[in-house]
């Protein structure tokens, strides 16, 4: 028996974490931080090291499952890509718009879905396309797109130098950080304070993260808007305006203050609940500290008014002199990024080009809103969905309206699975394709690279050989039959066409350090042992810190990695205006015709009567979304799947710690453990989402021994955030009874 030690990335979550882990022959025995990562110094959390119990997992599946008069039986790749090509094929046949795909959060931590995903998607050439995005970021990309020209263009708090961080709707210390990569991040929120700077938090709950703050606010959920506006007026009021170094770039300021002009300070108090006197203050300390950022997370996009929540805390930013500069909100320069000029200006971005079919909902990202999907099913009509796809991802759990889309689901004619699981969507699956797991095959961040507090670059090679196809091979052979050819066929064509897609764009771009190249002729060069490395290879070689084949000498590729089994660190964020801004007109117009429209609402719901009771999610360390509870190490111990409300409403209405309440709202109820206590405010109760493992036909033994409720059987289609259609998954109106 031999040990060997690997070092490779976490991919669970946004963090990044360095993992040292400790094979011996076939088997993982141990996991633990990689000291010598440069960026995580050894940090992990509680689920790190559990990628040995998912990969022991007697559930986990490994051979491919077909649906035999209602029941999963076992069978070979060549029988299940033969249903499929059936299957789905006869509705591609008659309307590519009949067949859905889903795309879920696994996505972005699978470097071959993240590049073979995408080739799918196009080859499927159907307009319903849905992912987890719009129960999650898709206002930041709204925002980003219509303030900085790309939809992937998100500013990142410079955790490591600010003095000051504004933090509205984000529990990092259970999440690890989101859309914010920051391996240990309260290590870094307790810098920030050992620095002698403040980080304010602004939740309903108070979080796990409120051990890390210097003050914390609580909020009445759905609010945030109201009090970022207040925030912004103290700042124009008091001649506090500074833009800071992209004062060249910025313009409609004053429309801007126009349109916040009428929520001031008592206005957003009162309908926040945060007194006027701490708005005022937290407005001018953001003002007057020598750098700040204002984070907005989950809780301020998956909000009716997410695109305004987004906007207003990057304008917030703006107006105080934080934008593009150390300690404020920055752009960092992942390693597969497209490189860019020093000339502001580019072609801009647009979205809503159409429109969903039965609600008319904008089109954004090329992707329908998920509030959608059940509604795009279930309503006859041309162009109705028959067939539906889902890549790593779990619909019935996860969006908006359980038991719709659980309805939905039961209706289709066809349906394919991606995904590691027999679980609450995937049950509903025709034929189920097993991917790898994520020591069976290669990894790099191409996401959260970009979203990153230092720039950093990290290639992890497989750590565990099996004998079973890649998921490249996976999402080519679908690729294949969505293109109208036998699966059998030769995949290499679809690996071919992603790779010289790569290349061809950046060798025509004046940027890049391939400028100029000939494609066929550099494609001779690219090394890598699967088809994603050998895309990731041309991407690092024609992005900003490229070879560019020989071009520069020292230059990234995927060798160079390969050596630098700890990963590399790139630097501190760094100012990246002017040619970072791609708008159509060259700058940042903060009354962008958008957000002008959709700032309007706030108003309408001035003189609202709140709801009694609002009902927000929450998330746990040892969680990941709803996919880690077979994993016994995870969650054994006291039932964390109850409802928290807070004493003074557990009075209200007759509940006491560990009753059984039903939870109800307009689409759904909900039976579930009361625990009170008063980290909720009066107003507000919580329940985690992601559990709910009781429904029949899955394969997940543990899981279903303690499964918990589904929150989103609560949750609605209806709460929507117009412009993004992001679902408000947060503040959705319920009432409590004794059972
Ligand atoms: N009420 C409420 N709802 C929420 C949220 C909330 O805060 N409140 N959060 C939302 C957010 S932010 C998100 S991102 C979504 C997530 O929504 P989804 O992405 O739909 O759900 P996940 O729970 O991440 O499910 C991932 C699926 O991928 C499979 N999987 C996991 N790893 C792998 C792998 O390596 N290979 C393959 N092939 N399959 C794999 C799992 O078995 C599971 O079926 O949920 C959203 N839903
Ligand atoms: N352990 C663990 N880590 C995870 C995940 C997981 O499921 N478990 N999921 C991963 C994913 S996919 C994502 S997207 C990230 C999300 O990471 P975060 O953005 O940090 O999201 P949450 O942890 O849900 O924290 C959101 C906070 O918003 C608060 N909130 C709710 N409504 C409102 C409101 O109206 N206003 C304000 N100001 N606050 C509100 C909630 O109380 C909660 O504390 O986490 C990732 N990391
Ligand atoms: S914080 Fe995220 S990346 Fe780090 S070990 Fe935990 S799950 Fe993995
Ligand atoms: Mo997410």
């Amino acid at each position: 028996m031999t040990d060997r030690t690997a070092f490779r990335t976490c991919p669970l979550c946004e963090a990044m974490c360095g993992l040292e882990i400790t094979v011996r022959d076939d088997t993982v025995v141990r996991i633990r931080g990689d000291m010598d990562d440069p960026f995580s110094k050894g940090f992990i959390c509680p689920k790190g090291s559990t990628l040995k119990q998912l990969q022991a997992d007697p559930d986990r599946l490994t051979t491919p499952l077909i649906k035999r008069d209602g029941v999963h039986v076992e069978a070979t790749w060549d029988e299940a890509f033969d249903a499929i090509a059936v299957g789905l094929g006869k509705h591609l046949d008659a309307d590519r718009n009949s067949v859905a795909v889903y795309l879920g959060n696994p996505n972005v931590h699978n470097l071959a879905a993240g590049i073979f995903g995408r080739v799918l998607v196009r080859a499927l050439g159907t307009r319903n396309v849905f992912t987890a995005s719009t129960v999650d970021q898709m206002p930041k990309h709204v925002v980003s797109g219509l303030m900085y020209g790309s939809p992937a263009s998100f500013s990142v708090p410079d955790l490591d130098r600010t003095r000051y961080l504004l933090m509205i709707g984000a529990n990092p210390a259970a999440s690890n950080g989101s859309l914010c990569t920051a391996p240990g991040f309260t290590d870094r929120l307790d810098a920030i304070r050992e620095r002698g700077g403040t980080v304010v938090l602004v939740d309903p709950r108070r979080s796990e993260t409120a051990a890390h703050v210097t003050e914390y606010h609580p909020i009445r959920p759905g609010t945030d808007a109201y009090l970022l506006a207040a925030m912004c007026n103290v700042i124009f009021d008091n001649d506090l305006v500074d833009l800071g170094s992209v004062e060249p770039y910025v313009r409609g300021v004053e429309e801007f203050h126009a349109l916040i002009s009428q929520y001031p300070v008592d206005v957003a108090a009162k309908i926040t609940g945060i007194e006027p006197a701490v708005i005022e203050r937290l407005a001018r300390d953001l003002a007057s500290a020598s750098s700040g950022a204002v984070y907005a997370r989950m809780g301020a996009h998956t909000s009716r008014f997410g695109t305004v929540n987004a906007w207003l805390a990057e304008t917030l930013t703006i107006i105080t002199g934080n934008l593009d500069s150390p300690g404020g909100l920055m752009f960092p320069k992942p390693a597969t990024g497209r490189p860019v000029g020093d000339q502001a200006g580019g072609s801009g971005w647009k979205f809503g080009r159409w429109t969903s079919r039965v609600s008319g909902r904008n089109e954004v990202l090329g992707e329908i809103p998920t509030v959608c999907l059940a509604e795009e099913i279930l309503n006859p009509g041309e162009g109705q969905v028959r067939a539906l796809v889902t890549l790593q991802g779990n619909p019935i759990l996860s969006l908006a309206d359980s038991n719709k889309t659980e309805e939905a689901l039961e209706a289709l004619d066809f349906m394919v699975s991606f995904d590691i699981y027999l679980n609450e969507t995937t049950r509903h699956a025709d034929v189920i394709l097993p991917g790898r797991s994520p020591l069976e095959r290669s990894h790099y961040d191409l996401v959260f690279t970009g979203l990153s507090v230092r720039n950093v670059a990290k290639w992890s090679p497989p750590l565990l050989e099996v004998d079973r196809p890649t998921d490249d091979e996976i999402l080519a052979r679908l690729t294949l039959i969505a293109s109208g050819f036998d699966h059998r066929a030769d995949p290499t064509m679809v690996y071919d066409g992603a790779l010289l897609n790569v290349l061809t764009r950046a060798t025509q771009n004046d940027a890049s350090p391939a400028s100029g190249l000939d494609p066929l002729e550099i494609v001779n060069q690219i090394s890598g042992d699967s088809p994603a490395d050998r895309v990731l290879d041309a991407m690092l070689r024609t992005g900003p810190y490229g070879d560019g084949f020989g071009a520069v000498a020292d230059g990234l590729n995927l060798t160079k990695l390969s050596e630098n089994p700890h990963g590399l660190d790139l630097g501190a964020l760094e100012p990246r205006f002017p040619g970072f801004l791609q708008t159509a007109w060259g700058s940042i117009d903060l009354a962008e015709p958008t957000f002008v429209s959709d700032i309007a609402r706030l108003a309408d719901h001035l003189d609202e009567t709140p709801p009694d009771l609002v009902l927000i999610g929450r998330r746990h360390l040892k969680t990941n979304n709803s996919w880690m509870h077979n994993l016994d190490i995870l969650t054994k111990g006291n039932n964390r799947c109850t409802v928290q409300v807070h004493p003074t409403d557990a009075a209200r209405y007759g509940l006491a710690d560990g009753d059984q309440a039903k939870v109800t709202s307009e689409g759904g109820e909900l039976i579930v453990e009361v625990e009170v206590t008063d980290v909720v405010m009066p107003g507000v109760v919580s329940i985690p989402h992601g559990w709910g493992h009781s429904y029949a036909g899955t394969r997940l033994g543990v899981a279903e021994s303690r499964p918990g409720v589904n929150l989103n059987i609560l949750t609605s289609n209806s709460l929507v955030d117009d412009w993004s259609g992001n679902a408000a998954l947060n503040g959705v109106p319920v009432t409590l009874s004794t059972v």
